[in-house]
């Protein structure tokens, strides 16, 4: 049976849901126009954007990884949260009993106000800043520097009118950006400054994992919004087989419905949307976001 795609059975499913939970990853922001890590956006110049996220890039050339970082800043402050950032936001506000765990590190589902009591930022944020000396601890949260510092000024250009960056094409030559040239921890001295964001083989913030397992276990779960993420990466990918474990139907929102159908092993009983979370989000949450703008809350497409 082929995965269903019928708004009004999925409403149906909605108006009897009560605990539900949403796993979010790139494809949420791509209609706010911030790249992809993989398929035809996961490229930055010429490097693969999986391999530049780690600590061993960093460590190989911390000023390449964080003109990548100061780009993304730079991009991700001058993007708006879209429609389904705030269809998502909208829901929670609605219910109570809804958590949406989010892989991206942009900071627009914040900027669309979805309370922070029902977000976890599983990868972290851009614009927390933290130290590389194991053990020193620091955190500096809400850094929207921009440029981050004077060496990474390049990273914040905007192209001219009609042209490309030339910061993204990988024939342009960009100046190295010297380790020196990067700022290091007013506490320990030592340890250079680094984006607050969960690299590859680092472990995930520990009160929030516990946060999470004791929702998923606390009851049922009536249902699971899989949106724009390839579901590639782990443990967050893991959320989708433990929230059918708990009884979870699970509903996908991307265009590469079948691919995602696949890898989330679709059952019957599972709905896949194979549409742009932003335009799709707020037509499928409509129930809820209705309720609210009953309620007088305002809700903007
Ligand atoms: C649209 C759309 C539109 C397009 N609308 N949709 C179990 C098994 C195997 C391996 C592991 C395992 N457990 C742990 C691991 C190791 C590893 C891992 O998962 N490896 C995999 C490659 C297999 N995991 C880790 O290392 C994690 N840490 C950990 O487990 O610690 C414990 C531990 C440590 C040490 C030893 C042992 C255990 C950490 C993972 C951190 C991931 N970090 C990154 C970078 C973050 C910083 C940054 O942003 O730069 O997170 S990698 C990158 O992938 C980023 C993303 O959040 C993440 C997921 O990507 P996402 O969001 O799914 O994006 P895409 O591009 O893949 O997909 C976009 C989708 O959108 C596509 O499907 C499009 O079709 C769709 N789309 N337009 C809707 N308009």
């Amino acid at each position: 049976m082929p995965p269903h795609n019928d708004v009004e059975a999925f409403h149906e499913v909605l108006r009897s849901s009560r605990r539900i939970l949403a796993l979010c990853g790139a494809g949420l922001s791509a209609s706010s126009g911030l790249p992809t890590f993989r398929g035809v956006g996961g490229y930055w110049r010429s490097h693969d954007a999986t391999k530049l996220a780690t600590m061993r890039a960093f460590m190989t050339d911390p000023g390449l990884v964080w003109l990548f970082y100061g780009y993304r800043r730079h991009l991700a402050l001058r993007a708006t949260p879209n429609a389904g950032h705030r269809a998502l936001a909208a829901l929670a506000k609605a219910n109570s009993d809804f958590l949406c765990l989010t892989q991206n590190v942009d900071d627009l589902s914040q900027r669309a106000d979805h309370p922070s009591s029902q977000l976890c930022t599983l990868h972290g944020s851009l614009f927390d800043i933290k130290c590389t000396t194991e053990g020193c601890g620091w955190i500096e949260k809400g850094n929207m520097n921009d440029p981050f510092c004077p060496a990474l000024a390049a990273a914040s250009e905007d192209p001219p009118k009609g042209k490309s960056l030339p910061l993204l094409d990988p024939y342009h030559r960009i100046k190295h950006v010297a380790e020196e040239e990067l700022p290091r921890f007013p506490q320990c001295k030592t340890g250079l400054q680094r984006p607050g964001v969960v690299w590859f083989g680092e472990e995930l913030d520990t009160d929030m994992i516990n946060r999470i397992n004791d929702w998923i276990t606390a009851d049922k779960i009536d249902l699971m919004l899989v949106v724009g993420t390839s579901a590639q990466v782990y443990p967050a990918a893991g959320y989708i087989s433990r929230a059918r474990l708990h009884g979870a139907r699970i509903v996908t929102v991307n265009p590469e419905a079948e691919d995602e159908a696949e890898l989330c092993k679709m059952q019957p009983g599972d709905f896949a949307f194979g549409e742009d979370a932003a335009e799709c989000l707020p037509k499928l949450l409509e129930p809820a976001l209705g309720k609210l703008q009953r309620s007088g809350e305002e809700f903007h497409e």
